[in-house]
């Protein structure tokens, strides 16, 4: 066997991987963070559950972090009494970045994750399976319910080799893009394997598994070996530690090979982390600002060598140089250790150890910005400017470009490679609830401030739908376009708020439009073309058009985290059974679903009626999905 046929045999509680196309998985460990988690917790009180069943479930705070207004605040509060109550750890606010720590303080070998942000996979690091959901799929697996994945298909990259100096694992990850793009990986889980594992520490692995999920495949995962042990002890949870090898004749679905000793310094230009080109040839290209950190490049080892880069040195004047760390721990060692003082002569911005820049919550560039950054998305507009030109680099890369104020390639002088530490300095202190973790405090009352609104429930799906395409709009549609997040952010919690701002950056009169459709009785569809909702487990962009009265989308594909969003909340996720009639549909069409319901309820194919002639559509849906779209997503099948 191979390691995810290891770690998924273990967790197995439905289906069977020789025939069936859904598995239901044990859940072990939940994360969530504050801009998925108040949704995920609201969700889960509604299930009156009265504790978590996992073994360890951890809440967040690392997102929204700013707090300009109330908002913010008031969803701490509620989150960190909903954790009180539930048996939850609450990792507070300023602690770090909930990826980060999750690997630093709880992931563990063998185990599943289940996580309400697209980069859970970030454990596949550690050897966890760890997969990225919506809320409400974490709420359940809480609950203790099974969690359902497509049966994988599983691709080994082997890596041979070594990483040449000014190389590392943010070019493996963005050389391995460069092969499979962003798009066709649904239900693929990337294993890597070979004699090159062994060079690479456990943070590096996380960058690798953590940026896997721009290939929108389930996860990534790496062996759980000698190296893991290493981290694992030198964290003082050497007891966590297991083994888990793939054996000697395990096979895969699918084999790539990465030789570590070729690979170049990569960078994913605007506007898709797919977008891959070398840095060699976009050298002395000029740079506006450089941002280092995000859950992908945040360890100590990342800002440890960028350091190691600046020491000494001072970054160009007309460069703007942010730096935020991933946990208390890695900004402890850096302090020990000097960088950080290193890092302040060479002036650097030091940043909150948060999402921040990563997620537009601010380091907004300036118009027509050329930003280099080591997070993993680059979708336009992300950065909160329109016109900024995003590139995704590795930390040598982004540091060696600091000095000059252009693109420059960090092979030219690459520093030392940053040891693996012996030790972490540990204080756990800004995680509460510890000692109550999967019992919980009888008692606690929940905090409700005004920012929390409850949860809207779907109806049952109707047997016809008179409707209107709402929105038609192309390829690779990000749920930062669906759900902007940013200055948006804040709303989270606040479903009637939050919905005004749908489709915002395509078409701000969407709301509105689909406000009026609703109250004439009239059901709202989203057509698209290929890889719909990429890039965020944001349920939101499913649950706000679900408030907005969109039924179904009709697109050419529609990515895996979105689908299962989208069923969750009872709009049906059509395709077409020929690609070519996207082009039949106009915005603003009159059109009828006829026998929807029976669709859904048989065997899922639809045809429709527009004015340049009938559409055929199709949703290929397991027994279970069905049942979840009938009742009007997962909240109202549960009673
Ligand atoms: C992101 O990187 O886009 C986010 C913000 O972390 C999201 C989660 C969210 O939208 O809250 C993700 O990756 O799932
Ligand atoms: Fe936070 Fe960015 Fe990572 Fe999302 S990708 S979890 S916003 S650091």
């Amino acid at each position: 066997m191979n390691v995810v046929e290891k770690i998924l045999k273990a967790h197995l509680v439905e289906g069977n991987p020789e025939k069936d196309p859904e598995l239901g998985i044990h859940i072990d460990q939940t994360l969530t963070q504050d801009a998925t988690g108040t949704m995920a917790y609201l969700q889960f009180e509604s299930m009156g559950v009265p504790r978590v069943k996992t073994d360890v479930s951890v809440s967040y705070v690392d997102h929204n972090t700013v707090q300009i207004g109330f908002e913010n605040a008031d969803d701490h509060d509620f989150l960190q009494s909903v954790a009180k109550k539930y048996g939850i750890v609450y990792s507070k606010c300023g602690n770090g970045i909930c990826h980060q720590l999750h690997l630093e303080r709880f992931g563990k070998p063998g185990t599943t994750l289940l996580g309400s942000d697209s980069h859970t996979p970030t454990g596949g690091g550690i050897g966890q399976i760890a997969i990225g959901a919506g809320g409400i799929d974490i709420a359940v697996a809480m609950a203790g319910g099974a969690f359902h994945i497509p049966t994988p298909k599983v691709r080994a990259i082997v890596l041979k080799g070594r990483l040449r100096k000014g190389v590392s694992a943010k070019d493996v990850i963005l050389a391995v893009l460069a092969k499979y793009g962003t798009k066709g990986n649904v239900g693929w889980i990337f294993e890597y394997t070979g004699p090159g594992v062994a060079t690479l520490d456990v943070p590096s692995r996380a960058t690798i598994t953590n940026m896997g999920a721009e290939l929108g495949v389930t996860t990534s995962v790496f062996p759980s070996d000698g190296v893991t042990r290493q981290f694992l002890e030198a964290q003082g949870r050497g007891g966590d530690f297991v083994e888990i090898l793939p054996d000697a004749d395990a096979t895969y679905d699918d084999t790539f090979t990465v030789d570590l000793g070729k690979v170049e310094p990569l960078m994913a230009a605007p506007h898709s982390p797919g977008n891959i080109v070398t840095v060699a040839s976009m050298k002395g290209t000029r740079v506006n600002q450089i941002m280092i950190g995000s859950c992908t490049n945040s360890s100590y080892r990342d800002i440890r060598t960028v350091a190691l880069y600046l020491e000494g040195r001072h970054v160009a004047d007309d460069v703007e140089v942010g730096i935020a760390c991933g946990s208390r721990q890695v900004i402890n060692m850096l302090a020990k250790d000097g960088s950080l003082a290193i890092l302040h002569a060479a002036g650097c911005r030091m940043l909150e150890n948060a999402c921040g820049f990563c997620i537009g919550a601010h380091m907004s560039p300036r118009t027509g910005a050329i930003s280099l950054r080591t997070n993993n998305r680059n979708f336009e507009g992300r950065s909160g400017t329109k016109s900024a030109q995003v590139y995704l680099v590795s930390p040598e890369t982004a540091a060696a470009s600091a000095l000059t104020g252009f693109v420059e390639l960090p092979t030219d002088n690459p520093v030392a490679d940053v040891p693996a530490p012996e030790k972490f300095p540990v204080d756990d202190s800004m995680f509460l609830y510890r000692d109550t973790a999967g019992k919980g405090v009888e008692g606690t009352e929940i905090v409700r401030g005004p920012n929390i609104a409850p949860v809207p429930k779907g109806v049952p799906l109707a047997a016809d739908l008179p409707a209107v395409v709402a929105i038609k709009v192309g390829d690779k549609i990000t749920t930062d376009h669906i759900m902007p997040a940013g200055a948006r952010l804040k709303f989270r919690s606040n479903i009637p708020q939050y919905a005004k701002f749908v489709f915002e950056p395509c078409d701000p009169g969407f709301h509105d439009n689909c406000m009026a459709n609703k109250e004439k009785g009239l059901a709202n569809v989203i057509v698209a073309g290929e890889s719909y909702g990429q890039g965020s487990s944001r349920e939101h962009a499913a649950l706000c058009p679900m408030y907005l009265g969109v039924k179904a989308v009709f697109a050419k594909s529609i990515e895996r985290i979105h689908r299962a969003n989208l069923i969750n909340f009872g709009i049906v996720p059509f395709t077409f059974e020929n690609p070519d009639d996207y082009g039949k549909f106009e915005q603003g069409d009159a059109i009828e679903l006829k026998g929807v319901r029976a669709a859904v309820e048989g065997d899922g194919r639809l045809v429709v009626s527009t004015k340049s002639g009938d559409v055929a559509l199709k949703t290929s849906l397991s027994a279970r999905e069905r049942h979840v779209l009938l009742c009007g997503g997962l909240l109202a099948s549960l009673g």
